[in-house]
């Protein structure tokens, strides 16, 4: 260690070189000095000096957190100049403002308040003339701003800029008016701030307040609990801020992956645990129509009901859908139920819809179907490439440190999107092709990594085969031929080549706009092809990143909710596995052909192969392709029980409603896009009758005739421990230090941050020669424009959740169809107009918005909104490996309704 020593109020102290007066202080255990403006993580501005100190020696006094701290510094942190210094501030602070702490809602935690206390500085009397007015802002149902307690330490705006990387606010009005401005200092309604509450966390005053929990509890009222947000993938880890049972407030802690940071979903997002709409009781359908039962009369009837299923037409006409949404101990029990207890293997989920291209692509290029590395790395990759995902929407936390990398540390951001979305501002460059064509692009720049040069030699030849193949494959794909095939001028398909081969870590990170594709899992496979041209997988800072969509769609797969696999990634048709998960689950003969997928049950219903499912935390009536059709074939099932925490449009169809507890009530663990598995807390008791999933399954095997008897969830993740060598080494105690990556396969095991180190999983990475071919159905005559959907940052996905939080709706009430300006002009349709968008499918009506995001012949439509739903247009086009739909290109037409 090269520390050096200063003196600290007669104390001798080591400090690292770099570090401020602060830091060093902090290390050495000193805490006297107090900070306001300074915050950990925010560049220091040494604004509001309260943290001066005596340095002896120095005329003035000085910033102990901007200062750095030099060697034999002699330095005194209360002396009788520093805390006069210190009262001089707060006094100043007191009468600049208005300070009511009797009904301020940081009372109590208040840092300027509490400074007060701590140096004895009261209230002044006559703080500010009565004709004094301050700006205060309560016209959006989430954060009030209230500036007669603003002390401009200007950590709102710190945070929004480096950490958010929003760029919403500001400090305005230079001077004696400044104040904390928007960009035209409007309203944060009305302007670009996003809603993540960051700010509101970051003040250390009650100048910024949740709006929703205002008068309702003193901070030291408030329970707290830690858990994992129940939208995205990302995974933040959040603290729930209780009065009784009612969540009032939501904070982001410092922990991996998110570092305190949320996004408007997990800070604004809750409302529906609390909300009266919320299924309180089981229904079944008498004479046509969902009634009240007991919990005995549902259950009894759901058993009696599958075991005359089972023994009319056998276990393998029986599906069920387990949830993305839910725990791993739950999709773990869903999986062992229906393999185990009913006898079949056609259990699956909605990553079905979502990354079944990226498990099959990834699986077989690489062996393991997940991202390679983690999100806090790709703040340092030298080059990042994001295709086909919009992270600053649909994964906002990790758009963060995307944005930071670009921005602040003068990264490399590549964009490769139809769309012009969000991170595009932040690009060096911007690749616009049209949809479908992403292989043709990304063939297109293998042609030009190859032609200079620039690809890896060596780690080609020593960890990879068949890369001969892709050679000759794209050796006719030239920038001018792509350029014809996508749309995207061939200098910059040289361009972004160079940029992406040259970086010494490059990271690919990718979404839907990648799998939702009848060539999704070629898709793909040309992302593993790029990687591993480049040498990019194995390294810190690089890799394939798909990012995983909801909350728990990684643990779904990885506890085999999947017609093809146990827990781990073991095959259902190795007859090593069967027999071991036999031996564990104490049964013979399980099933071992693969199962159907969510999208082949749906159709086999009519065709007689399907004749009852149990459908668990998913939507198919509104997330599944060509809906209307889905709903036809769900109303010709037998019997149709759907367990879930409210009435949603596919609860409706069905003959028993089972009430399930939100994340909020129950125990288990998700694991996050990175392979994080991090635990969720019971925060409050089930509202009404419902239960936690893992409770349901239970009875119902129970009532079958295969006792399960768990006291808890932490039983069930003992058993998935011991048949899932992945997971082997994690306990509930060693995740309560903040969670562990898969692969850990021993107690002693500290995690995989990154996978493929020295070797890939399955050996040698395999590469895959792969042609551009054109989605199943392109516009015409009749159906003239792509139709591409997905999602808006303020609603999540059928609507069930965000939809009851009243922030979220008021941001994104409604279903607006996007086009561009070119295609508005020549339809005659302006913003705000109802239009109809029809397909071969079905037809739709909702408000149009011109933007600048659409491309001339393509329009956007999001699919959260059950009244205008975008499935009852979308194609259900299937990729033939891996059965996943073509969400992201139809053809359709649009005109004024
Ligand atoms: N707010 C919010 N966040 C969410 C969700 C939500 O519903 N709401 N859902 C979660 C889930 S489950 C998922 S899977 C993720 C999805 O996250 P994303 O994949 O980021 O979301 P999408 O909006 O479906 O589409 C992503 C991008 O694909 C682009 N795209 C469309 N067609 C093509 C194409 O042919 N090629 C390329 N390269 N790009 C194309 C679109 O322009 C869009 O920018 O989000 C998760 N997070
Ligand atoms: N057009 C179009 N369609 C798409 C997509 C697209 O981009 N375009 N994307 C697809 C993708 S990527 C995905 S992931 C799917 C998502 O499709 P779904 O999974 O069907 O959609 P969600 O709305 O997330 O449905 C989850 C359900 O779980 C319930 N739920 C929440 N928590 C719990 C719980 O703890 N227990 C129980 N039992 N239930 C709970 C919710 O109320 C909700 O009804 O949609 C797909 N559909
Ligand atoms: S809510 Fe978020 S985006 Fe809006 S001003 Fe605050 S930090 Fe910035
Ligand atoms: S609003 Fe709060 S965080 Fe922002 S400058 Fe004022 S006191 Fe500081
Ligand atoms: S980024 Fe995702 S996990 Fe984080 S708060 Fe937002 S929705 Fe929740
Ligand atoms: S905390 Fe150091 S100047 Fe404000
Ligand atoms: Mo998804």
């Amino acid at each position: 260690m090269n520390n050096v020593t200063l003196k600290i109020d007669g104390k001798m102290v080591d400090y690292a070189p770099g570090q401020t007066i602060l830091e060093a202080a902090r290390s050495a255990g000193i805490y006297t000095i107090p900070t306001l403006c300074h915050m950990p993580l925010l560049k220091p501005t040494g604004s509001c000096r309260i943290c001066v100190v005596e340095v002896e020696g120095w005329r003035t006094l000085v910033t102990a957190c901007s200062t750095a701290a030099t060697p034999g510094m002699v330095i005194q942190t209360e002396s009788e100049r520093v805390v006069a210094a210190r009262k001089n501030i707060i006094e100043l602070m007191l009468a600049s403002g208005n300070h009511n702490c009797l009904i301020c809602e940081a009372n109590g935690e208040c840092e300027l308040q509490a400074l007060a206390y701590r140096y004895q500085v009261p209230t002044p009397t006559f703080a500010n003339p009565p004709d004094t007015t301050y700006y205060y802002e309560d016209n959006n149902s989430m954060i009030v701003r209230d500036f007669s307690k603003c002390i401009m330490c200007g950590r709102c705006v710190r945070i929004c800029n480096e950490r958010q990387v929003n760029e919403a606010i500001q400090i305005g009005y230079r001077g004696h008016h400044n104040k904390i401005v928007t960009r035209a200092d409007s309203p944060y309604i009305d302007s670009d701030c996003v809603f993540c509450g960051q700010c509101v966390q970051a003040c250390p005053v009650g100048a910024l307040i949740f709006k929703e929990a205002r008068y309702q509890g003193r901070p030291w009222e408030l329970r707290k609990v830690r858990t994992t947000c129940p939208y995205c993938g990302v995974g933040c880890q959040l603290e729930l801020n209780l009065k009784g049972n009612k969540i009032v407030k939501v904070m982001g802690v410092r922990a991996i992956p998110n570092e305190g940071r949320l996004c408007v979903k997990g800070r604004f997002g809750m409302g529906f645990v609390n909300h009266p709409d919320r299924l309180k009781t089981p229904l079944v359908k008498k004479n046509g129509e969902l009634v009240e039962a007991s919990w005995d009369e549902a259950l009894d009837l759901v058993t009696s009901k599958f075991k005359e299923m089972k023994e009319k037409y056998g276990p393998e006409k029986m599906g069920g859908f387990s949830s993305a949404r839910v725990t791993n101990e739950e999709n773990y029990l869903m999986q062992k139920f229906m393999r185990a207890v009913i006898g079949t293997n056609h259990v699956d989920h909605c990553a079905r819809l979502c990354h079944a291209s990226t498990v099959a692509g990834l699986a077989t290029t690489y062996g393991s179907g997940a991202m390679t590395n983690s999100i806090m790395e790709l703040e340092d990759a030298d080059c990042i490439l994001v295709i086909g995902s919009n992270p600053n929407e649909n994964h906002p936390v990790i758009g963060t440190y995307i944005k930071r990398a670009a921005k602040l540390k003068n990264k490399d951001l590549i964009v490769i999107d139809p769309r012009r979305q969000n991170l595009v501002r932040y690009a060096r460059l911007w690749l616009r092709q049209f949809p479908g064509t992403d292989i043709a692009v990304i063939n297109g720049m293998m042609h030009v990594i190859i032609a200079e040069n620039l690809h890896a030699v060596d780690y080609i030849a020593e960890r990879t085969e068949n890369f001969e193949a892709v050679k000759e494959t794209v050796s006719k794909y030239t920038p001018e031929y792509v350029e014809k095939i996508s749309g995207v001028p061939a200098a910059e398909i040289i361009a972004a080549a160079r940029l992406y081969a040259k970086a010494p870590a490059a990271s690919i990170v990718f979404c839907m706009g990648i799998t939702q594709h009848t060539v999704g899992t070629d898709n793909v496979k040309t992302m593993s092809n790029l990687a591993m041209l480049c040498g990019n997988v194995g390294i810190p800072h690089a890799g394939v990143n798909p990012l995983r969509g909801q909350n728990n769609v990684q643990g779904a797969c990885d506890m085999g909710a999947l017609p093809n696999v146990y827990s781990g990634y073991q095959a259902v048709t190795d007859p090593a596995n069967r027999a071991k998960m036999e031996a564990a689950w104490g049964v013979a003969g399980l099933p071992d052909y693969v199962g159907m997928t969510l999208t082949q049950m749906i159709p086999a219903i009519s065709e007689g192969g399907i004749k009852s499912l149990y459908i668990m935390g998913e939507n198919p009536a509104m997330s599944d392709p060509d809906c209307t059709h889905a709903i036809k074939e769900m109303q010709g099932l037998e019997f149709m029980v759907v367990q879930d925490i409210f009435l949603t449009e596919t609860a409706k169809l069905a003959d028993v409603v089972l009430p399930a507890c939100t994340f909020a009530e129950k125990d288990g663990t998700f694991t996050n896009t990175e392979r994080r598995v991090a635990r969720v807390r019971r925060a409050i008791p089930p509202i009404g009758q419902s239960k936690p999933d893992w409770q349901i399954i239970s009875e119902i095997s129970t009532r079958m005739g295969y006792p399960m008897n768990y006291k808890n969830a932490e039983e069930i993740f003992e058993e998935i421990r011991t048949v899932t060598p992945s997971y082997a080494g994690m306990t509930y105690e060693r995740l309560e230090s903040g969670g562990l990556q898969w692969p850990c396969p021993t107690i002693e095991h500290p995690g995989t941050q990154y996978l493929h180190k020295g070797q890939f999983t399955r050996g040698k990475g395999l590469f895959f020669a792969i042609e551009h071919q054109d989605p199943a159905e392109m516009p015409d005559a009749d159906y003239p424009l792509y139709l591409t959907t997905g999602r808006l940052l303020y609603q999540y996905h059928t609507g069930t959740m965000s939809r009851k939080a009243v922030g979220l709706n008021e941001k994104a009430p409604e279903c607006r169809v996007e086009l561009s300006p070119t295609d508005a002009e020549a339809y005659k349709i302006a913003s705000g107009d109802m239009v109809r968008v029809t397909s071969r499918r079905g037809a739709i009506t909702a408000k149009a918005e011109i933007s600048r995001k659409a491309v001339a012949g393509t329009i956007f439509i999001p699919f959260h909104f059950a009244e205008a739903a975008a499935n009852t247009l979308t194609i259900a086009a299937l990729d033939p490996v891996c059965k996943i739909p073509e969400f992201k290109v139809c053809a359709a037409r649009i005109e004024r309704a």
